[in-house]
């Protein structure tokens, strides 16, 4: 069957922002004893689960036959073809203390090709979105990766290890290697957003390990449309389902893939 990816990527934006003014709305009188614990630093709460249950509703109704990888699991569907991978809240713990950046993530995987993908930036009502062919966008706006030619010439995303502690050294090295050789680094705390801001040129790089499908599925894709590009830690791609990834642009990529690369194999 073709499916009208452009049209889906339209109403998928709609969408997010419904839910992302829902989320909005409940931050404002959320408080700590409404969370629960999952795992290790690892909360969720009403909001999250409610927001991915709006999502799956409408979804359901753009694309009858896809199924879902979803992160808190309320449908377990799997599709044949297509499969939506969501995140409806990335960045729960910002959310959880008031920080303003969290976001809603979506991703369409058809067999395993990831195919459209939406990042909603909740609190600056930013809408990061592309589909398989088009150019990429924010806001109705083509935006691109940023034209950094090195490494020391760039600002770098990261999450740091928050429930993985067995590679916490070779992270703390790279850590140490890229203050020394880079202009920085910001941990914004919602990977999505990271991805996103990369996308659009306002970081040169993001690389982080311990990471969900839902959280780099559809910023992973944006990033690659925008000219970026994306790898896991060996240069290869598992970078959806093999939890590590680094992204950058084309002229620092083998370089960033290089010192990554270095301090983790
Ligand atoms: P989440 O909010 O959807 O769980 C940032 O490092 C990434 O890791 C985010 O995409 C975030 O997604 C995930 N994450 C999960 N638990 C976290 C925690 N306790 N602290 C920071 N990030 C966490
Ligand atoms: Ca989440």
């Amino acid at each position: 069957m073709n499916i009208d990816l452009q049209s889906i990527c339209n109403d998928v934006c709609i969408a997010a922002k419904s839910v992302g003014s829902f989320i909005k709305n409940e931050q404002l009188s959320f408080s700590l004893n409404k969370i629960e614990i999952k795992g290790k630093n690892d909360f969720v709460s009403y909001v999250d689960k409610t927001s991915e249950k709006k999502l799956i509703e409408t979804l359901s109704t753009l694309l009858p036959e896809a199924g879902f990888i979803a992160e808190e699991g309320t449908s377990t569907k799997k599709g044949t073809t297509y499969n939506w991978i969501i995140d409806p809240l990335d960045g729960t713990t910002n959310f959880i203390h008031g920080i303003p950046c969290y976001a809603i993530s979506i991703a369409l995987m058809c067999n395993d090709k990831i195919v459209l993908g939406v990042v909603y930036e909740i609190n600056f009502d930013e809408c990061f979105y592309a589909w398989e062919h088009s150019k990429a966008y924010l806001n109705s706006n083509e935006i691109q990766v940023s034209k950094a030619a090195s490494l020391a010439d760039s600002l770098l995303a990261t999450g740091f290890p928050y429930y993985d502690y067995n590679r916490m050294d070779e992270y703390i090295e790279l850590f140490k290697y890229f203050m020394q050789n880079t202009h920085g680094l910001r941990r914004l705390g919602s990977a999505a957003t990271d991805l996103a801001y990369f996308a659009c040129g306002r970081f040169d790089g993001f690389y982080e390990y311990g990471l969900q499908p839902w959280d780099v599925a559809a910023g992973a894709f944006i990033v690659q449309q925008a000219g970026g590009r994306v790898a896991d830690f060996n240069g290869n791609r598992n970078y959806i389902f093999g939890k590590e990834i680094v992204a950058g642009n084309s002229a620092c990529f083998n370089e960033f893939l290089d010192v990554v690369g270095t301090h983790f194999n």
